[in-house]
């Protein structure tokens, strides 16, 4: 699955159906009665033609208005239809009943769900005039909460049950094992009955379960072409959230692009301790185990998992409520990042890593810092809030994850004082580069305001105070300075020379990396912050022009430079406001003047067009050996330059062969430069 357990095309409107899906006995709901019980006065109640009636009109409201039930008629609703169904079988085995669940996108495209739960329930229905297994497939909102005696927890999203799916499908076959027999039944054209449920024969032995087939409705959905990807993505996270359920997943469908013919099996007995590693697997993490707490509260529970790693991301948390992703967060996150901030300031203060009196506390931020963390809590009546109905509103969940986190954490702390001692490191280390990067922030916008008297001595600046006409060139060595400063358009051009190699931003830390005076000119020159900080819309150049020798040492301060953008600027890469310049590689004379070929190609052209000459070609070693007006002809005039524009991806590779030559991990060092030695144009952009 992707890195984090986002819900599909969030683009689409939001599902509504869930405010208007009333708890058993309610009556007030916007829902009207009839489409329930039949108890209204038009009809009598428990008669059958009511009932019939009844049926009818509801599923005959689920195919009017699907957008709520299901959220949409685009893709988001065509697999909700899939959770539906198979939520159906979760909730089962969450009752204790059922181990296994296949899920099939058949040969000619419609939906299989297998289970082996107890079977709905084949007898005749208290309140209806029909099967139990009817009730369920037709009633809206029937699913298995019927005869009082329902689930505590319920996993689906909306609660309105498979008769949804039903009413939104051309056909839907049901097949149940119960009772040593196997019934079936069906019903075609959103819903209605084509065969009513009989026995069809002897169930396998032993085997009890539910089999629902179904093809979702052409006339109703845009397309109905389940996307194999999103439903496995889906079903994997349903079985991190469901400790030992497994859940299978196959697709018959012929000719596809990639072959998911053989069933994908989902099954995790660690839960979400295994969602955890596998979320931090690409990354390194700062300790080797994975801490884990749960409490359980009236009618409430909470599961938590976490670890830390190495990285500097601070979105790794994730929350869930009933199997459910709570994207917007909610009440569970809110208890969660309350406590988790006090107990680790509370650890930190008392073993010594933060002194009392001297230091600030840890702020939640620096302490969830490559954080990652699963958050699940399981309640019987859930309220779903916010735009897309993905945050938690259920206040009482606050406070058992508070006291939950509060109790456990502390204890965790206690038991890995290693761990312990890893993580509040990490966090004052984090702590420290937020500070530093909110008074280089600070500097840098109380200078720029100071109409270029704050501004870098280093730097001459352009005149224009319009960034998209104004042009930064960052020049390597101070010679090659000078001259671009006399040839430059004082204009538009601003000139910064950067003397020597820049701090290798990969092993400093922010906080010292920003102590390093060239990585302050630039920041200072450019004007928008730094880091997290940065601010694209005050960068004071929209072209910030690299000019450094085509030779080693200027491939190496290329690649530092564009390293830097890309980690602590990547607003100013992903603008396309970052260039190398192309110094011509070649010189050569004809008669007393002195020609600069740009490249090969421009050689090649040139000694077609010269076949006499014979002069020699000097490769050009340094910008310096150009004088001013040689350098503004070839390299800066805007009318003859040629400027490389560096693109996210070039910055990405210019970072990663950079984390490979210039980071922590020796290994992997050794490896690139023993296999890489030869060839020194690896370093070239
Ligand atoms: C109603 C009551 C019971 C189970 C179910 C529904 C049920 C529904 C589905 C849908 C897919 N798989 C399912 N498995 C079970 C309780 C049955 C009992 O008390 O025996």
């Amino acid at each position: 699955m992707a890195d984090a357990p986002h819900d599909e095309t969030p683009s689409e409107e939001p599902a509504e159906a869930e405010a208007d899906a009333p708890s058993e006995n309610t009556t007030d709901s916007t829902e009207s009665a009839e489409q329930r019980t039949g108890e209204t006065a038009a009809v009598a109640p428990g008669s059958y033609d009511a009932e019939a009636i009844t049926v009818l009109e509801g599923l005959e409201a689920v195919r009017k208005r699907p957008g709520m039930y299901i959220g949409s008629t685009g893709p988001t609703g065509l697999h909700h239809l899939v959770y539906e169904v198979v939520d159906n079988s979760v909730d089962e085995a969450m009752a204790g009943y059922c181990s296994t669940i296949e899920v099939t996108i058949l040969e000619d495209g419609g939906c299989e769900v297998v289970d082996n739960g107890r079977g709905i329930p084949v007898g005749k229905h208290p309140k209806y005039d029909m099967t139990a297994a009817e009730v369920v497939l037709t009633v809206l909102h029937a699913g298995g909460k019927f005869g009082g005696d329902g689930y505590k927890v319920s996993g689906g999203l909306h609660g309105v049950g498979v008769s949804v799916v039903n009413a939104l499908s051309s056909k839907v076959e049901v097949e149940i094992d119960r009772e040593g027999k196997r019934h079936a039944m069906s019903f075609e054209d959103g819903g209605n009955l084509k065969d009513k449920l009989v026995v069809t024969g002897d169930a396998p032995k032993d085997r009890t379960g539910t089999t629902v087939r179904f093809w979702a409705d052409p006339t109703i959905f845009e397309d109905t072409d389940f996307r194999a990807q999103t439903l496995l993505d889906r079903f994997q996270m349903m079985a991190f959230l469901n400790k030992g359920l497994e859940i299978k997943f196959r697709d018959l469908r012929p000719d596809r692009p990639v072959d998911n013919s053989e069933f994908t099996v989902f099954k995790y007995d660690g839960g979400i301790i295994d969602f955890v590693e596998h979320l931090n697997q690409s990354k390194e993490a700062l300790f080797d185990s994975v801490g884990y707490f749960e409490q359980v509260g009236d009618g409430e529970e909470v599961e938590i998992a976490f670890q830390w790693n190495t990285g500097f991301n601070s979105d790794g948390l994730h929350s869930f409520a009933n199997g459910i992703t709570t994207i917007e967060g909610g009440m569970h996150e809110e208890g969660f990042r309350k406590s988790l901030t006090n107990v680790v300031n509370k650890y930190a203060f008392s073993r010594g890593g933060l002194k009392e009196g001297k230091d600030d506390r840890l702020q939640g931020e620096d302490i969830r810092e490559g954080l990652t963390a699963i958050i699940s809590v399981r309640l019987s009546e859930p309220q779903f809030e916010g735009q897309t109905k993905g945050k938690l509103g259920n206040v009482s969940i606050r406070s058992l994850v508070e006291k939950a986190t509060n109790e456990k954490l502390a204890e965790w702390l206690e038991e890995n004082p290693n761990e312990g001692k890893a993580m509040v490191h990490k966090a004052i280390q984090a702590s420290r580069a937020r500070e530093a990067a909110r008074s280089a922030r600070d500097l840098t916008r109380r200078k720029s305001g100071l109409e270029g008297a704050g501004l870098p001595g280093k730097l001459t600046d352009c005149a224009s105070k319009d960034p998209a006409e104004s042009e930064l060139y960052i020049v390597e060595g101070n010679s090659a300075g000078g001259s671009a400063k006399e040839a430059r358009n004082p204009h538009t051009m601003a000139i910064l020379p950067i003397r020597g190699k820049i701090l290798n931003v990969e092993r400093a830390r922010i906080d010292k990396m920003l102590k390093n005076t060239e990585v302050q000119s630039l920041i200072a020159a450019i004007g928008g912050g730094v880091g997290v900080e940065f601010d694209n819309s005050e960068a004071r150049y929209h072209k910030v022009i690299l000019l450094a020798d085509a030779d080693v040492d200027g491939s190496h301060i290329r690649t530092l430079l564009l390293t830097f953008f890309f980690r602590q600027m990547r607003e100013l890469v992903e603008a396309g406001y970052i260039y190398v310049a192309q110094p011509p590689l070649y010189s050569t004379k004809v008669g007393k003047e002195k020609i600069y070929l740009k490249d090969d190609i421009a050689k090649d052209a040139f000694l077609e067009e010269h076949p006499k000459h014979k002069e020699e070609f000097a490769r050009l070693k340094g910008l310096g050996e150009m004088d001013a007006s040689e350098l503004w002809e070839t390299t800066m005039d805007p009318e003859r330059r040629t400027l490389l524009q560096i693109s996210v991806e070039q910055a990405a590779i210019a970072d990663d062969i950079f984390s490979v030559l210039m980071g922590d991990d020796v290994e992997s060092r050794k490896h690139f430069i023993q296999t890489n030695a030869k060839d020194v144009r690896f370093l070239d952009i």
